[in-house]
């Protein structure tokens, strides 16, 4: 398996995010990315490379220009509101609801973290634009290898991109790297590519962007969004639209439930992608199912990944595994590393 990681990954390190009335410590932290890494290395899972840059046009095949202009200046834009915010994240904290406008860019820089972003939970600092552009690279680079006539490529990077749409973050998410991913595998003529998304959250950006299209399916297993972030999308009666009526599949399960019960969805999850005929998959490989996450609600054990990984593998398909969330920093490495080897 090839293995690409960012290692400036740390320039990206927020410090704070709003959680009921305070700004509590970030759960996506560097140390993360540090664990998987170390975990992949012992168990010498697979050569580690660092990712080929690749060209601004291929993330405007998923992200709008006025997006990622934005992205790429924010936190020079916020040192000229005032120097001192250097050692303060940018957070956004008004957004345009239903009956605004968002086809104007406003000139107050607030008001355009707003425009672009859906929660604020999601500090931006001072090496994310870096850190999210290498983390991308990452992505696109495994789905390289995949196109070349590879059998399985890991990308993990951080940070994590699931949540973030063609021009929003949230959700720790800035770029999507998934949907680079198979975007990417999707240029590389192969005609049928599926996203299946096991990260706990429900991958409302990838869904978001995919939603309208007939040629990439996505299929997700989440906590039910009727509790669970991000809420606002996720639902079982979502199936797509227009051409992508039917190239989308939400199953959404209640909180609590283990592998017993996550692995009828994983089952359902990769019926449809076999009836689908995909040529490629794409997973979005979130172990924030793990029992002992601190932010999440099912109850995955860490031998669970073990046959996660292999039944997964027995698709059969050429496949992308791309790092999406997993905030237990202790368990975090064991977890991947056992999706990985099992894979293998
Ligand atoms: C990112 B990924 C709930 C706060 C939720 C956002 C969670 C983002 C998860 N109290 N904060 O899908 O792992
Ligand atoms: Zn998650």
């Amino acid at each position: 398996m090839h293995i690409f990681y960012n290692p400036d990954h740390a320039v990206h390190q927020g410090k704070l995010e709003m959680y009921r009335g305070r700004m509590v410590p970030c759960h996506e932290v560097p140390q993360r990315q540090d664990q998987v890494l170390a975990a992949l290395q012992a168990r010498a899972l697979g050569p580690l490379q660092t990712p080929s840059r690749f060209d601004d046009a291929l993330l405007q095949r998923i992200h709008s220009p006025r997006y990622m202009r934005f992205l790429q200046t924010a936190w020079q834009q916020w040192l000229a509101l005032d120097p001192a915010n250097a050692a303060l994240d940018a957070i956004p904290s008004v957004w345009p609801t239903r009956g605004f406008r968002t086809d104007l860019e406003p000139e107050n820089f607030a008001a355009r973290m707003g425009l672009y972003s859906f929660d604020a939970g999601t500090p931006l600092t001072a090496g994310t634009w870096q850190a999210a552009r290498s983390g991308a690279d990452c992505a696109l680079s495994a789905a390289a290898c995949i196109a070349n006539g590879g059998r399985a490529a890991f990308a993990l990077s951080r940070p994590p991109g699931h949540h973030a749409g063609a021009d929003f973050f949230g959700g720790y998410c800035f770029l999507n790297n998934a949907a680079l991913a198979a975007q990417y595998l999707r240029d590389s003529d192969l005609e049928r590519v599926a996203v299946l998304d096991v990260d706990y959250h429900h991958g409302n950006g990838t869904q978001a962007i995919f939603y309208e299209r007939a040629d990439v399916f996505f299929a997700s297993i989440h906590g039910d969004p009727r509790t669970e972030y991000p809420f606002f999308l996720g639902h079982a009666n979502e199936h797509g639209q227009g051409a992508g009526l039917g190239f989308n599949l939400n199953l959404p399960l209640p909180r609590g439930s283990d592998y017993a019960r996550w692995s009828e969805a994983l089952e359902l999850a990769l019926e449809a992608i076999a009836e689908y005929g995909a040529q490629a998959l794409v997973v979005s490989l979130g172990v924030d199912t793990f029992a002992g996450d601190p932010i999440s609600g099912f109850a995955l054990q860490s031998q669970d990944y073990l046959r996660m990984g292999e039944r997964i593998a027995h698709a059969g398909l050429p496949t992308v595994l791309v790092f999406e969330g997993g905030y237990a920093v202790d368990a975090v490495g064991v977890n991947v590393a056992n999706v990985l080897q099992a894979f293998a």
